[in-house]
């Protein structure tokens, strides 16, 4: 029997769940969605020290033929229970973090429970992506984190005050609520259907993505299986590498048009296409196009963008989340020829934060990817453009570092290089233990036996696809110091494998390179790995007649004959592009 009611791809045929729950007397959805029935599956008290549940807090109700889609999930149509209630830590007064969970019909439980995740600086995705959980037969969930509603941002209750970080919100959006989220949600699945064992999930990108790594590296016996998507991890100098394009605007004093810019990524997608061996629109090889072309090259080639209110631009259709990576404000027609300034501007951008002694200190997006964090604004008055402050990274600096109640970083007057990596190094040592989450010792999480797949797309503007492969083999390193380069490989295959989608944006399709595709059942994937041993060996994408399958880091794609037929290669070269030296610090930034 499939697991989803309307799946795209293939479905795996998962053996059908328990019938435990009817020894209760429920073998209906309307018999598990009751108030009573929910409350008398609550945890026990004590089951989870220092936390007490308020059984008055629960309220239940029945959602039927419910329609969903996401680049995450194939689309189904999914009757659920939805459950939310409260819960308080002992000792702290005023406290209250609520937890929803969607239960499946008792006749497509399959005896797993699936935590999700948020994106930006929510916590959770509303009803982006808990879903996922109802398609493959779990109970899922999702948490506010304590911050006052499932609406409310992780960023709205930081600053008890004007220079007081509220600590306890701090943690818990670091790793707390989702730990506590986990844990007492398989607990709840296990009552509620009477069964002593639930595998428990993951399932978030961005960060989303984050606070999954911030569970698989402190709680290894916590989830059986991770999908996890382009993580906003090694968060401090990710959220200060959105102001890097405005601050190399600034230092070499030119502002380009956003048309300016589109057009040389739109030539780079041109030059680099083939390079992969396959002429479909989409770079499935940015490392080759770093290492054969010069985007000098498109100076003098004529840009024209109609005026609009929107803007071009590149990235996931349909992104939930504006404000993470803003959506380009009204634009004039823009008419012109690539100057040499920009093709400065984007080649900076592209060679990663140096200091102002040369030293890199971070990393920025592959080539053929968008310069969303570069867009500058028109300031109609002066009929010229001027830099945009990225909303992420002026939020991190004004109230995360500079713990000012405030969203909105004024101006980047005075603000150099050295600046930004001082100000990297600020939140890396302020948050090290809540946001930073790079941790890279996975032995515990390996000897538990859990199952991580990332996946992250090529293209991605917002989290440059470098920053999971960095992460990825700072684990190599901590972990396997000793072992040759494809032995590593190899141990490292038993629990977590990496996946660059070609031409991906963020968390999903790539409006610029449409036929890369998405691999929407990760998931499954991961399921598959856990509950029946099947590794996957190469990714399967949904795009229609796009990509076979995405290969597993470090191999690389490659189609011969003509784009038919796909290898994913082993090329030295191309992974030592991949390979960061962040020497502007003294110590390792994993
Ligand atoms: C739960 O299942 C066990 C057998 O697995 C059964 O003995 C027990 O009565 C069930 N409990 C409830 C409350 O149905
Ligand atoms: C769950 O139900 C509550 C009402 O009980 C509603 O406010 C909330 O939006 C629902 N959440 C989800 C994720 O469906
Ligand atoms: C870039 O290519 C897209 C199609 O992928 C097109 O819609 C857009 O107008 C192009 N932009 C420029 C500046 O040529
Ligand atoms: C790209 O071409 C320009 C102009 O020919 C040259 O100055 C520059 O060094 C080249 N860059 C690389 C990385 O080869
Ligand atoms: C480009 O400039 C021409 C001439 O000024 C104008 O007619 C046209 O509308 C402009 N097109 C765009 C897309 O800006
Ligand atoms: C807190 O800081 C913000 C931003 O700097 C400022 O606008 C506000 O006036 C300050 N509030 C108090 C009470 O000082
Ligand atoms: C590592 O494995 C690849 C095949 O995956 C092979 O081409 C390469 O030569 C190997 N490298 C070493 C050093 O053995
Ligand atoms: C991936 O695609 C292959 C071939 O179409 C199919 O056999 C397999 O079931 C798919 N896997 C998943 C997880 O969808
Ligand atoms: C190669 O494939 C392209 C389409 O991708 C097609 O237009 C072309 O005719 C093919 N060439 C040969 C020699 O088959
Ligand atoms: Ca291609």
């Amino acid at each position: 029997m499939p697991f989803s009611l309307r799946v795209v791809s293939a479905a795996i045929a998962f053996s059908i769940g328990a019938s435990a729950v009817e020894k209760r007397g429920a073998a209906t959805l309307g018999d598990v969605c009751t108030t009573a029935y929910a409350k008398a599956s609550l945890p026990a008290h004590g089951f989870f020290p220092g936390i007490t549940i308020d059984p008055v807090s629960v309220q239940t109700s029945i959602v039927t033929k419910a329609a969903v889609t996401s680049e995450w999930f194939p689309a189904s149509v999914v009757d659920y229970c939805n459950v939310t209630f409260a819960y308080k830590h002992d000792g702290l007064t005023g406290d209250r973090v609520q937890v929803t969970y969607w239960v499946p019909a008792p006749d497509r439980f399959q005896n797993r429970y699936v935590s999700t995740g948020g994106g930006g600086l929510a916590i959770n995705s509303g009803k982006g992506f808990i879903p996922t959980g109802i398609i493959v037969g779990a109970v899922s969930g999702l948490t506010d984190g304590g911050f006052g509603s499932f609406s409310n941002q992780a960023d709205s209750v930081f600053l008890l005050s004007n220079g007081t970080v509220n600590w306890q919100a701090t943690h818990m959006f670091g790793y707390q609520a989702h730990h506590e989220l986990a844990t007492l949600g398989a607990e709840f699945a296990r009552n509620l259907f009477n069964v002593s064992k639930v595998f428990s999930y993951y399932q978030g990108c961005s960060e989303g993505g984050r606070e999954g790594w911030s569970q698989l590296q402190r709680f290894a016996d916590q989830f059986d299986g991770a999908a996890i998507g382009a993580p906003a991890f090694r968060f401090s100098q990710l959220q200060v590498s959105h102001l890097t394009p405005s601050v190399v605007e600034q230092t070499l004093g030119y502002f380009p048009p956003p048309c300016e810019l589109e057009k040389i990524v739109n030539l780079t997608i041109a030059a680099c296409d083939g390079l992969d061996g396959r002429l479909d629109g989409v770079v499935a090889r940015s490392d080759l196009c770093k290492l054969h072309f010069n985007i000098s090259s498109t100076i003098g080639a004529p840009y024209s963008c109609a005026a609009t209110g929107t803007g071009g631009g590149f990235g996931r259709p349909g992104a939930r989340k504006p404000r993470q990576f803003p959506f380009p404000a009204p634009s004039p027609a823009q008419n012109g020829t690539v100057t040499a300034q920009a093709v400065a501007v984007a080649q900076t951008i592209l060679n990663g934060l140096h200091d102002s002694q040369g030293r890199l200190a971070y990393l920025a997006p592959q080539p053929a990817a968008g310069f969303s964090d570069a867009r500058t604004t028109f300031d109609a008055a002066a009929n010229k453009w001027r830099p945009s402050i990225n909303g992420l990274g002026g939020e991190w600096v004004a109230r995360y570092l500079q713990l000012r109640d405030t969203s909105v970083l004024g101006s980047l007057d005075g603000v150099t290089y050295d600046t930004l990596k001082a100000w990297m190094v600020q939140g890396q040592n302020a948050y090290a233990d809540t946001l930073q989450t790079t941790y890279p010792d996975l032995a515990p999480l390996r000897a538990a036996g859990a199952k991580v797949v990332q996946v992250h797309g090529e293209a991605d503007d917002g989290i440059p696809a470098g920053s999971s492969v960095h992460y990825y083999e700072a684990v190599r390193a901590v972990m396997f110091p000793d072992l040759p380069f494809n032995a590593s490989t190899a141990v490292l295959d038993d629990f977590y494998r990496l996946y660059i989608v070609p031409g991906g944006a963020h968390c999903g399709p790539n409006r610029a390179q449409p036929a890369g595709g998405w691999p929407q059942t990760t998931l499954q994937t991961v399921i598959e790995w856990v509950e029946e041993g099947v590794a996957p060996d190469t990714l399967n994408s949904t795009s229609a007649g796009g990509i076979d399958a995405i290969c597993r880091w470090p191999l690389r794609p490659l189609w011969s004959a003509n784009g038919t037929k796909l290898d994913c290669v082993y090329d030295q070269k191309s992974i030592d592009t991949w390979k960061y030296k962040f020497d502007a610090y003294n110590l390792p930034l994993y």
